[in-house]
């Protein structure tokens, strides 16, 4: 799809915040595609509908999420994780997008998983080093990301785990499993 047209549809379902954070993501998505050989088209069109489910509600989620026979263990956990399956489910549905390609880089940009594939990679780091985020230690992983994209997505997977432990909040096994697969392949 045009970049114009998909950027306009997806204005219309975020917040004015949630579309610079889009349009942050969608240029380092496409920096690191360059990068590391991936689709530039692929990676500009996933990254602008990664956040597309980002405000519906948590019943419309949780309901979706039922009806379409989704990861069940998702309801358990937190709804923070439930906008990225849902949302490659609604950009099928009404944005009419069905690469399977994109479609699983929005579906796993913020669980991960394992065995991503180079483009989910891209999606799920660029999400996370996009120049608007500040998180402790986002430097770090954006001088890795320009080297190594495996050891900055274990970087960031480390960030991340670690400040739900610190919350005492749950980690989604599949964000475990992420982080496993990528120190096995780098051995
Ligand atoms: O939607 P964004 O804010 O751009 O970023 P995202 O889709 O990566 O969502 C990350 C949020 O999800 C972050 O605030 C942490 C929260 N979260 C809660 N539980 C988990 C989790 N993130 C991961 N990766 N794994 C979890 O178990
Ligand atoms: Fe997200
Ligand atoms: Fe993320
Ligand atoms: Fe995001």
């Amino acid at each position: 799809m045009n970049r114009d047209k998909a950027l306009a549809i997806v204005k219309e379902q975020i917040t004015e915040h949630r579309y610079q954070h889009t349009i942050g993501v969608m240029e380092t998505a496409i920096q690191l595609a360059k990068l590391y050989g991936v689709d530039e088209k692929k990676a500009e069109t996933a990254a602008i509908f990664h956040d597309y489910a980002k405000f519906r509600s948590k019943d419309e989620m949780e309901q979706i999420i039922r009806t379409e026979n989704m990861p069940e263990d998702l309801l358990v956990h937190n709804a923070e994780l439930w906008h990225a399956p849902v949302g490659a489910y609604l950009v099928e549905k009404e944005v009419g997008i069905t690469d399977p390609d994109i479609l699983s880089a929005i579906r796993y940009h913020t669980s991960g998983r394992t065995d991503m594939t180079l483009l989910e990679k891209v999606i799920y780091l660029a999400d996370y080093i996009e120049p608007g985020r500040h998180f402790p230690g986002v430097d770090e992983v954006r001088e890795t990301a320009k080297v190594d994209l495996d050891q900055a997505l274990v970087q960031s997977l480390r960030n991340t785990i670690s400040f739900l432990l610190k919350k005492s909040q749950m980690v989604y096994p599949d964000t475990i499993y992420t982080y496993n697969s990528l120190i096995l392949g780098g051995k």
